[in-house]
């Protein structure tokens, strides 16, 4: 089986690592569409036919599972990336959002992710469907992933910046992790809200397809195919940061 992952850049690189911690057996194709990063920023209309492109690419090249490792384009058109395909699609709202009303004692919540996912409002509906009366905190925190992509998590400058956003949200007992980038501060996060469990939507995600896929009785390490739309050397660098290994082979698309 091959699965294609896609973001808007290299940030669902982190849920291509959860995904090949979790099902290593499987093939991956993952597809950066760095040439129109950031999406985080941009209108609904321009997401979601951005989202639809490279969905049409990816399930051209003959995928079995379409993952959209990305908040945004998940928060913004997951509902007709569903309709148009006719293959299993998974965002990372809905897996994040089950962890979090299971991880929840006191239903105080809170969000962070990019100013669109934010104001989409996805996770908070979400949340209440499950949980009515949850007091959910949504923040936009859009310092957070030129942060991340400078990689500069783990240093006075991430805490700080942190200090800034987190502080004011006061007593929650769980803290989403609502945009691909942020798996990447969890140490900086945990340090400025002590106590606080965190959700890494990555990895929750990850957990749900290896649920989906279920078994495989083949043992060989899969392989990963990568496609960005823009291919300079400062992306394959930081698509080697975020998985934790060298990006080296990447084929440059237009869409
Ligand atoms: N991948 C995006 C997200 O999870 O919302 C963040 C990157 C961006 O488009 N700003």
């Amino acid at each position: 089986k091959t699965i294609g992952v896609f973001d808007s850049g290299v940030g669902g690189i982190t849920v291509l690592r959860a995904l090949r911690e979790a099902v290593p057996e499987l093939d991956y194709i993952y597809l950066g569409d760095t040439a129109r990063v950031p999406y985080g920023t941009k209108s609904q209309e321009t997401v979601l036919r951005y989202s639809l492109q490279v969905g049409d690419f990816l399930v051209h090249q003959g995928i079995d599972l379409l993952v959209v490792a990305c908040n945004t384009a998940t928060a913004y058109g997951l509902h007709e990336i569903r309709a148009r395909y006719d293959i299993p699609v998974i965002g990372v709202i809905d897996p994040g959002v089950q962890a979090t009303v299971a991880a929840t004692t006191s239903g105080q919540i809170a969000v962070i992710g990019t100013t669109a996912t934010i104001n989409s409002g996805q996770y908070g509906k979400a949340i209440h469907n499950h949980l009515p009366h949850a007091q959910v905190q949504e923040v936009a925190c859009p310092m957070l992933v030129p942060l991340a992509e400078e990689n500069w998590c783990g240093t006075d400058i991430s805490r700080l910046i942190l200090q800034r956003y987190l502080e004011p949200i006061g007593s929650v007992d769980t803290l989403v992790l609502g945009c691909t980038h942020y798996p990447l501060l969890k140490d900086d996060i945990a340090q400025v809200l002590p106590g606080v469990q965190l959700v890494d939507s990555a990895l929750q995600t990850a957990r749900t397809i290896a649920g989906l896929v279920g078994k495989i009785e083949s043992t060989q390490r899969g392989r990963v195919t990568w496609f960005m739309t823009d291919t300079s050397p400062r992306f394959l660098e930081i698509a080697s940061v975020f998985l934790g290994e060298a990006v080296t082979e990447v084929e440059h698309i237009d869409l």
